[in-house]
């Protein structure tokens, strides 16, 4: 066995069970390893592609996601996919065959590149190295929540590995919660309190409900949490710029809002405006990090948000709080975004987005799996296409980088083989994500591909088109997605009106044998609302 084959096996034994990735030279025997090992290996077509499924992968999977790829310009082009998911605390290993021979054209600092996006840089520098190492790598990804970079120099892979490939157990660690007294004491005096859970909260809707119910709290997320407490007549859906009217209303009316394993960041409280002043905050989270980042905790109560939520519930007694019968009679009929009623502007050859959304929601089987690109149209899909749970939304935008969301849905399929993934994209986005397209039809994956085309880098248009602008750098001529679709085995719907989503339905009654891709040519008048938010954080 060769150090390469070793670090493979390794990862492998450490339970490892899908890696994605752009296989050449440098990481042919590593991969290769992963696969004898019994992993499965996914070959995406752009190694930006192959971190963002793997991404994506880990996020709905609950598992460490795999990448493999090429020394060099393999880890530049995966380093936005990487950089999203550092910054999302993905847990993820990326393998990286290493030119350590400064004159190679391979050669980059790969350490600094990873650390200068936000992972954590290891290597194997030495044979007898390769099984600790690698079992390192996805102990500090798994128990750390972080994107690591393990460094395998091409020297060193090509070197006999000897002994076995024992990978030792790492030991579990769940903090012990500190400050879940304080907190039942709040709850216990708080007249309206309102629960809002992010990515940490995604494993505890039990724990959240049940205290939830003993204390009378509403119930929100962030959008990377969007759907945990569907079905709840308690459920306000998303808070922030993606909030309905009414969500917005009650949060802002909270006296107590508890973010679990949520920082409450701009996006989340409308640039802090959600919450009213003289509301109690409390944050429960692992990091004591998030209790002064964004909008600062009264009280940081540190732990595992399930096992905190347990041990405030035995502490407070029932109390009706923010559950009045008119509370939940307006739930009912104006918690989501559908309920809200607004003018239809399809016309011309274009559909509102906004119908558009809906059309599709009303269309589209329920257990589903929701990706969505950045952009001006990105409330749309988030706002008006409903999602069954947590496991049912999958939003790769803490870079906001646009491109990220064909690979997001891919690895979000294979992650829930049981729904049917939808990727919602601009028609930028999904230019630059193309390369993906191919891999959607090779695998097989029975996905819907939205687009919604404006011709236009819309945000952008939308931002300075007000203000007089010249517009030729972000407008282009219409390009037919529909064809480029089907060149890669689609099928395609072009949709500039209510009455074309008829061939949308026509798909869905079946066979289903070949994604399909809707290519929606949507009105862009005006921007959208939740883009003025963004632009204010620029
Ligand atoms: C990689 C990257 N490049 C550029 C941007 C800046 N940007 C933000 S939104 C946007 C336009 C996206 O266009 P499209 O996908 O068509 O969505 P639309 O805004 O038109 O709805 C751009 C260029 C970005 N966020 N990420
Ligand atoms: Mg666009």
């Amino acid at each position: 066995m060769i150090v390469a084959q070793a670090v493979g096996r390794a990862l492998a034994a450490c339970g490892v069970e899908t890696a994605f990735g752009v296989v050449g030279s440098g990481n042919f025997h590593v991969t290769n390893a992963l696969v004898a090992g019994g992993v499965r290996y996914v070959a995406a077509r752009h190694e930006g592609g192959a971190a963002t499924m793997a991404d994506a992968y880990a996020r709905m999977s609950g598992r460490v996601g795999v990448v493999s790829v090429h020394q060099g310009p393999g880890l530049t082009n995966a380093l936005t996919g990487l950089t999203e998911a550092a910054k999302s605390r993905t847990p993820l290993v990326v393998l990286a065959g290493e030119a350590t021979e400064v004159q190679s054209n391979f050669h980059i600092d790969q350490a600094a590149l990873a650390t200068a996006v936000g992972a954590v840089a290891m290597r194997v520098s030495a044979p007898e190295e390769a099984v600790s190492r690698a079992a390192e790598a996805y102990r500090v990804a798994l128990g750390e929540r972080r994107t690591v970079l393990l460094n395998l120099p091409l020297d060193v892979q090509a070197a006999p590995f000897e002994g076995p490939v024992d990978v030792p157990a790492a030991p579990p660690s769940t903090p012990p919660a500190v400050g879940a007294e304080e907190l039942a004491r709040l709850l216990g005096a708080a007249e309206r309190p309102v629960f809002v859970a992010g990515r940490g909260a995604r494993h505890a809707r039990r724990e959240l409900e049940e205290l939830a119910d003993r204390a009378g709290a509403l119930l929100a997320t962030s959008a990377v949490a969007k759907g945990l407490f569907r079905g709840s007549p308690w459920d306000l859906d998303v808070s922030g710029g993606f909030a309905t009217p009414l969500a917005v209303e009650l949060i802002r009316g909270a006296d107590l809002v508890v973010a679990w394993g949520c920082a409450l960041n701009m996006w989340t409280t409308r640039h802090g405006t959600l919450v009213t002043p003289g509301a109690k905050v409390v944050k429960v989270d692992l990091d004591p990090a998030a209790f002064t980042a964004h909008v600062r905790a009264d009280l940081g109560v540190t732990g595992d948000v399930a096992r905190v939520a347990e041990a405030v519930a035995v502490r407070v007694a029932p109390r009706q709080g923010y559950r009045s019968p008119e509370v939940a009679a307006r739930v009912r009929a104006e918690g989501r975004w559908r309920d809200v009623p607004y003018e239809d502007e399809s016309g011309g050859g274009r559909i509102d987005p906004r119908t558009l959304s809906i059309g599709l929601d009303d269309l589209l089987p329920r257990e589903r799996i929701v990706a969505i690109d950045s952009g001006n149209f990105m409330g749309y899909p988030s706002m008006f296409i409903d999602v069954p749970d947590e496991g049912g939304f999958c939003f790769t935008q803490a870079f906001q980088s646009i491109g990220l969301g064909l690979a997001t849905a891919i690895g979000a399929a294979l992650a829930r083989p049981d729904r049917l993934p939808v990727a919602a994209l601009g028609d930028g986005g999904a230019l630059m994500g193309i390369a993906e397209l191919e891999t959607v039809v090779r695998l097989g994956l029975p996905m819907v591909v939205v687009v919604y085309d404006d011709e236009a880098y819309g945000a952008e248009v939308h931002h300075f088109g007000p203000h007089g602008h010249p517009l030729g750098t972000v407008t282009f001529p219409p390009a037919d997605l529909a064809a480029i679709a089907r060149g890669h085995g689609f099928a395609a719907v072009t949709v500039g009106g209510p009455g074309d989503l008829a061939g949308v339905a026509d798909w869905v009654d079946g066979p289903r044998d070949r994604p399909l891709l809707v290519h929606a040519k949507v009105t862009a008048e005006h921007g959208s609302w939740w883009l003025e938010e963004a632009f204010k954080g620029h």
